[in-house]
Formats: structure tokens, C-alpha cells, sequence
């Protein structure tokens, strides 16, 4: 099956960053601090403290921004391009994520039920796998033609019986670490629970308009790169999150 970003909503990148590279990442940020973002849990925890109630473990956003390669590969060109033809403009970065999703034997719940994303009037995210994934530990799951799709639009979660019959054709993405792929949220798409395994995954969020619900002023400190050292970072591009100095 074809898979492309602007007609159907999903297009696979192939390998975005080497082993080298995704070890850099993770000895970088290291087992946290981390915190829930559906707030199971209330302060921070590491991958060897996770809080039973909470699914999720997400680094700071200020972590994740001064992480080697980070800002790099948020700022390739191809990605740029790809979401400026979705976006009818040059994109901003404007949200830039890690996370672990912990395994569970409870049902899906909050991401890992269907969805669209609503942040924006219109969105374009890189995703990045940092473990290995397949079946059994979390893939990213994604119903192909439901971004320009006008049913089931309330901004809600949806199951599978509710999906799968409007919106047959799924992709569920499974690949090694450093496989990449972009997606317009718009359409339909969620997280499967992990059952065997702990997945890490990057996204970097693009867009026109600042999400305002994401405080980048406020517990979020904007790095500042000196411009000799800011080679592959557009400074508008990434004005959310870097000053080039
Ligand atoms: O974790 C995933 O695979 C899904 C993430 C998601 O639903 C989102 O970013 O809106």
C-alpha cells in the first residue's frame, strides 16, 4: 500500500537516526525525570519508579530540546518540506516530545483509543520510534483518508467498532529504532497498549499558529545556541523553542 502524507494522511519515512545516534539521545535523558501527562500521578517518577496508575512517562520538554540530534532531525528539510505542503506555509515547531509508554495488561485508554488531534486548525507530526516495535509492544496505529474525512469530528475517543467499519484501512506501524514517519493528526490514529515491552518515541509537532496550551514561557526554558554553532536549525523554524543568539 502507497502511503503518502498530503493525500492520505501518513507516509513512512524509513530510518531517521542511527543506533549511534538513539543511544546519544537516551544517555542524554537518561531514566527522567519524567511526569504523566493525563496526570495519573502527580510529581515526577524515573523508568525504575513508575507510579502503577500511570501509562506514560514523558521528559520535559526543556530536557528533550538539549538533547543531542533533537533539533536536528526536528529541523530536516525533507520534514519541513512535507509538512509545509500540508501546511500551505514554512512550518514552526511548535511542540517537541519523548516519551515511554509502559506495558499493561489493562485496556486502551486516553491516547490509545482512536482519535483526532485538535491543537491547531492544522498539524503535521514527526514520529520517531527510539526501541525497536512491533506488534506486541506499541505500535502507532493509523486510519489512512480520515484527515480530510467530515464524520466523527467531535473532539472525543473512539473504538474500534466505531473505526473499523467506517475506516478500513489501517496502518499499524511497526519498525526498528530510528524508523520514522509523519502524519497529519487530523485523521484518525492512537497508540496500541504495549504488552511486552516499554516503546520510546519522539514527535515534533509542526504547525502555524504557537499551541498555546503548551506554556513554552513558563516551565519551559527557550535554549540559546550562538549562531556559529547553529548549523541545521532554522531560527524561525524553531522559534518556540531556540533562540539563535
Ligand atoms: O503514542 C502514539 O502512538 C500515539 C500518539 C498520539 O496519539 C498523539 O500524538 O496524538
Amino acid at each position: 500500500m502507497t502511503s503518502d502524507l498530503a493525500t492520505r494522511g501518513l507516509v513512512m519515512l524509513g530510518s531517521c537516526l542511527t543506533r549511534e545516534q538513539i543511544d546519544d539521545i537516551r544517555r542524554h535523558l537518561g531514566s527522567g525525570p519524567l511526569h504523566d501527562p493525563y496526570g495519573y500521578s502527580r510529581g515526577t517518577f524515573t523508568t525504575e519508579t513508575v507510579p502503577p496508575a500511570s501509562r506514560l512517562g514523558y521528559y520535559k520538554r526543556s530536557d528533550v530540546v538539549r538533547a543531542p540530534h533533537v533539533l536536528a532531525l526536528a529541523n530536516r528539510e525533507d520534514v519541513l518540506a512535507r509538512a509545509a505542503a500540508v501546511l500551505g506555509c514554512r512550518p514552526a515547531i511548535t511542540d517537541l516530545n519523548l516519551w515511554w509508554s509502559f506495558p499493561t495488561d489493562e485496556p486502551a485508554k486516553d491516547s490509545q483509543l482512536w482519535h483526532r488531534d485538535c491543537d491547531d486548525w492544522t498539524m503535521v507530526k514527526l514520529f520517531v520510534y527510539l526501541t525497536d516495535v512491533d506488534d506486541t509492544n506499541g505500535p502507532h496505529v493509523y486510519a489512512y483518508d480520515t484527515a480530510g474525512d467530515d464524520r466523527l469530528t467531535a473532539i472525543t475517543r473512539y473504538s474500534d467498532d466505531e473505526i473499523l467499519p467506517l475506516y478500513p484501512d489501517i496502518a499499524t506501524v511497526t519498525g526498528p529504532a530510528g524508523a520514522g514517519m509523519m502524519s497529519n493528526p487530523r485523521g484518525m490514529h492512537r497508540a496500541t497498549v504495549p504488552k511486552s515491552a516499554r516503546r520510546l518515541m519522539f514527535e515534533a509537532t509542526y504547525s502555524v499558529m504557537a499551541l498555546p496550551a503548551r506554556h513554552y514561557g513558563s516551565e519551559f526554558r527557550k535554549l540559546q545556541i550562538p549562531a556559529s554553532e547553529a548549523g541545521g536549525i532554522d531560527p524561525w523554524v524553531s522559534r518556540f523553542f531556540v533562540d539563535v543568539v
